[in-house]
């Protein structure tokens, strides 16, 4: 019995973990990596895409193999990509089974199952679906009442119930690294990405948490934490098993959830493991106590959430819960004892505009953070804000059935280029002055920037080209001492045209003989 998954260039953590349980039963599980080289939210150019596009020779690697399962991992923003491939597959071989699970099948499944090209959706969580469902195939008795599965049979589709929510994370074996780590060179892989909870207690409106959580009501604790022991131990195995690794990454929702178990990991970390680590909070965990252990423990990075200045619109259209007080308490609290932190903020919520922008540029110079995330706001699949996005009159009916269709495009504020739908476009000339100056706010000095808001400069600021957004990124990290992060992504993209160009010539060679 084999099973195969196939995934976009980043890392996929819910493929690493079902690698290592499928393969405790016994199953073989490969994996198919399609680099979508310049067909990506940031670098994205049709004629260099259709160059190093490889999906046909990678498709002949699927059939070849004669898989008796294939499984996409997805958000929102691959979904289109998934079902071309599949498409692609079924073309092929038509009785190769596809299931669909992630983030974008869990959100709108009654989309999804309607595809030609897909067989089965995983609705939540896929550690106990997806074995029993291999399980069933293996045995060649079709189970069609799995829970967390949905099915086609005979013209129909069956949806099956939800199951409870796993509630000891530290049940679940720990992901199978090498799938991905392997087959990349050690220069490549020098963080290491690893998550210790699920769940988030905060229900933004923008944010696809609190589709999930809907999803889950009634089905168990929805935030669950690994034990420090787990997680420590999944770390020190890590560091001997890939001695390249010089990061961690915990992109968890929000890692300092609780300060019992933040005490108790920073202090095993800092002992055991030792490498800077970047992670995510929410500006009420921070205060001095955390801040301090943060910085202690090796955080280089930390980053939080605003979106917006507006107090009232950050709690009224974005039902965050933080004041602007306690924001700038958090702030104060990493500047205190030397912890650097970036913002995130978003452009394009509804019902905001330049009035809110120059409160943002005001806010942001009072919290002086080291680096700023500028975003215009991407709206996910069943989330509460597009009905305020349909009420001030920027979605109807056709660019929610593009939303849902993944569709619309997942835009940062700047791209190189591209030319997918995108709705940000209409009100583009409003915001890029702004957004220029909070890219660059961290390395002007607080006083130049309080010129620039008191003679409204911004208003001079007309026409700006992309390259200026790029220049201002760049400057913005190497203040922060993180120009590395273009680096790592130059080796990323040349090992990547390097290995499509390898699979190419390898595949030309084996047919010419
Ligand atoms: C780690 C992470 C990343 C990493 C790794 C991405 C990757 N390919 O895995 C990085 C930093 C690269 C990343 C980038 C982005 N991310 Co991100 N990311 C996450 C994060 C924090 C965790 C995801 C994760 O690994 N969870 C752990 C795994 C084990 O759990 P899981 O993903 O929930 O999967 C479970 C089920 O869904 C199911 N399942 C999943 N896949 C499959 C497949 C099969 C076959 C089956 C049966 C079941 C199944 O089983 C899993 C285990 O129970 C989530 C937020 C979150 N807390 O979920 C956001 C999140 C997934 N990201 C998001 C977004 C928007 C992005 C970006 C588009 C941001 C941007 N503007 O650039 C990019 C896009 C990257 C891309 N490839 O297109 C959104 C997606 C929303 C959506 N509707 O699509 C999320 C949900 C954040 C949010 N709160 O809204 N991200």
């Amino acid at each position: 019995m084999k099973i195969t998954f196939i995934q976009g260039p980043s890392e996929n953590l819910a493929i690493e973990y079902f690698s290592r349980i499928l393969m405790k039963e016994g199953y073989k599980v490969s994996l198919i990596v399609d680099y979508q080289l310049f067909d990506s939210v940031n670098l994205k150019n049709n004629f260099l895409k259709n160059l190093f596009d490889i999906k046909d020779i990678l498709v002949d690697q699927v059939i070849k193999s004669k898989p008796d399962l294939v499984g996409f991992s997805i958000f929102t923003s691959e979904y289109q990509w998934a079902l071309d491939f599949a498409s692609r597959i079924k073309k092929r071989n038509s009785r190769i089974p596809i299931i669909f699970g992630g983030i974008h099948p869990t959100s709108v499944p009654e989309l999804v199952i309607k595809q030609k090209a897909v067989d089965m959706v995983c609705v939540g969580e896929g550690e106990q679906a997806l074995l029993e469902l291999t399980k069933s195939i293996d045995s060649n008795k079709k189970n069609y009442n799995i829970p967390n599965l949905w099915f086609k049979k005979d013209g129909k589709i069956i949806k099956n119930e939800i199951r409870p929510l796993l509630q000891n994370l530290d049940d679940i074996p720990f992901p199978y690294k090498d799938i991905f780590y392997v087959k990349a060179p050690p220069f490549l892989r020098s963080y290491y990405l690893i998550m210790a909870t699920r769940g988030c207690p905060y229900q933004c409106t923008y944010c696809a948490n609190h589709v999930k959580f809907k999803v889950y009501a009634g089905k168990g604790k929805y935030v669950r934490m690994r034990s420090v022991a787990n997680v420590m131990k999944e770390l020190n195995w890590a560091k001997k098993r890939y001695p390249q690794i010089k990061m961690v990454s915990l992109p968890d929702d929000i890692l300092p959830l609780n300060k019992e178990w933040m005490r108790e990991f920073i202090g095993r970390y800092k002992k055991e493991i030792n490498l800077p680590f970047l992670c995510y909070a929410h500006p009420r965990n921070i205060d001095l106590e955390m801040a301090t252990l943060l910085k202690e423990g090796g955080c280089f990075w930390l980053n939080m959430g605003l979106q917006t200045a507006s107090e009232k619109n950050r709690i009224k259209l974005l039902h965050r819960v933080e004041s602007n007080d306690e924001i700038r308490a958090a702030a104060k609290n990493c500047h205190k004892v030397g912890l650097k932190f970036s913002l995130d903020h978003i452009f394009g919520i509804p019902y905001e505009g330049k009035k809110e922008y120059v409160e943002g540029l005001k806010l942001y110079n009072e919290l002086r953070p080291s680096s700023m995330n500028v975003f215009w706001l991407i709206y996910f699949p069943k989330t509460e804000i597009i009905e305020l996005g349909e009420k001030a009159g920027y979605i109807n009916e056709d660019i929610e059935n593009k939303i849902n269709e993944g569709k619309v495009s997942n835009c940062a504020v700047f791209k190189v280029s591209g030319n997918d739908e995108d709705i940000s476009r209409t009100k583009e000339g409003e915001f890029k002055n702004f957004a220029l100056l909070y890219t660059l706010l961290p390395v002007i000095s607080q006083k130049v920037m309080d010129l620039i808001i008191k003679r409204k400069w911004y208003d001079k600021i007309k026409n700006i080209s992309n390259i200026f957004f790029i220049l201002a990124k760049i400057i913005s990290r190497l203040s922060v001492k993180q120009i590395y992060l273009y680096t790592s992504e130059i080796k990323r993209i040349s090992w990547f045209i390097y290995s499509v160009l390898k699979t190419k010539w390898s595949y030309r060679n084996a047919r010419v003989l």
